[in-house]
C-alpha cells in the first residue's frame, strides 16, 4: 500500500483552508443591502427545508453536528466548492467570450515553477500513468496569437492525490506555468490523472455515504490562462470515455472541456491539442 492512501480529510481539509486564507483576499465591500437581501433568501431556503419537509430535532442536531465538524477538519473550502462553485462559475463567466471555464476546485497554488515550451512537469522519477503531452495555441478572440501567455496547470497524481495537500508528494509535483512561445503555442509533458474521489473519512465523506451518494470526479486537468490585458480562464479539461463524466460530484463538466486524446508511439503514450481563446479585459 503506498505512502499516499494515509492521506486524511482532516489533512487535506487544513492546507486548503490555509490555502484559501493565503490566496484569496476576502475584502468587506458587500453593501448592507446586498448582505441583508443574500442572507435571508439564504435562511429563508433552510427555513423552508424545516417547515416543508417537517424536520425533526434529531435531524437538527444532526446537522448542527455535521456543520461544527464540516469547519473544525477544514472542510469548508471542499464542501462549497464541490456543491456550490459551479453556480458562482456559471453567474461570473455567462456573459464572457472565448473558451469556456469552470470551478477552480480547492487546490490551486499560485506560482508554480516557470518553464518554457515545451516542457515537463515536475514529476517523480517513476511517477506512475501514461504519459500525456497536452499541446495547442492561447489566442484572442479573434484567434490571433498570443505570445507570453500564461497557462498554468495542475492535476492530480495516478492515485487521486494533489501535492501539498496530501502527505509525501513533493512540493510542486505535477504543477507547473508554461509559457507560449511567440506563435502562442504551448506544449506541456505529463502523465495522465486518475479519475479524483473526495475524501470518504471527513465531514463530506459522512454526507456522502448518509445521503448514499458517490465521492467521484471524473479524471481532470486543471488550468489557468492569462496574458496582459485579457480575461484570465479558470478551467478543467476530462477525458472521452472516462468514469463519472456525466455525474460528476462538482457538477463542472461541459462538453467543450472533454479531451480526446490519441495514441502516441506505439499506443505506450498519448497526445492532445487544445486551444484557449481569451476575451480582452474590460
Ligand atoms: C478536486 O480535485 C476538485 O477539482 C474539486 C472541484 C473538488 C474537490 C477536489
Ligand atoms: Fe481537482
Amino acid at each position: 500500500m503506498s505512502v499516499e492512501t494515509q492521506a486524511t480529510a482532516a489533512d487535506s481539509g487544513a492546507k486548503a483552508t490555509e490555502r484559501f486564507r493565503a490566496n484569496k483576499s476576502v475584502t468587506s465591500e458587500v453593501t448592507t443591502e446586498r448582505v441583508n437581501r443574500l442572507a435571508s433568501r439564504a435562511i429563508k431556503a433552510l427555513v423552508d427545508t424545516v417547515l416543508e419537509e417537517k424536520v425533526t430535532y434529531e435531524e437538527y442536531n444532526a446537522l448542527k453536528a455535521w456543520l461544527i465538524e464540516v469547519g473544525e477538519t477544514g472542510e469548508w473550502p471542499l464542501f462549497l466548492d464541490v456543491w456550490v462553485e459551479h453556480a458562482v462559475e456559471e453567474v461570473a463567466n455567462e456573459n464572457r467570450q472565448g473558451s469556456k471555464g469552470t470551478i477552480e476546485g480547492p487546490y490551486y497554488v499560485p506560482e508554480s515553477p516557470v518553464l518554457e515550451s515545451p516542457g515537463t512537469l515536475p514529476m517523480r522519477d517513476d511517477e506512475p500513468g501514461t504519459p500525456l503531452v497536452l499541446h495547442g495555441k492561447v489566442t484572442k478572440v479573434d484567434g490571433s496569437a498570443l505570445a507570453g501567455a500564461k497557462v498554468e496547470i495542475w492535476h492530480a497524481d495516478d492515485l487521486g492525490f494533489y501535492s501539498q495537500f496530501a502527505p509525501e508528494i513533493p512540493e510542486w509535483n505535477l504543477r507547473g506555468t508554461i509559457l507560449t512561445d511567440d506563435d502562442g503555442r504551448y506544449e506541456i509533458n505529463t502523465v495522465q490523472p486518475a479519475p479524483y474521489q473526495i475524501p470518504t473519512d471527513g465531514a463530506c465523506g459522512k454526507l456522502i455515504e448518509a445521503a448514499g451518494w458517490h465521492a467521484w470526479r471524473p479524471a481532470h486537468l486543471h488550468l489557468k490562462v492569462s496574458a496582459d490585458n485579457h480575461q484570465l480562464i479558470t478551467t478543467q479539461l476530462y477525458f472521452q470515455a472516462g468514469e463519472h463524466l456525466s455525474d460528476d460530484i462538482a457538477s463542472a463538466v461541459k462538453p467543450e472541456l472533454i479531451l480526446n486524446p490519441q495514441d502516441k508511439n506505439d499506443g505506450s503514450d498519448k497526445e492532445v491539442a487544445y486551444d484557449f481563446a481569451l476575451a480582452q479585459a474590460n
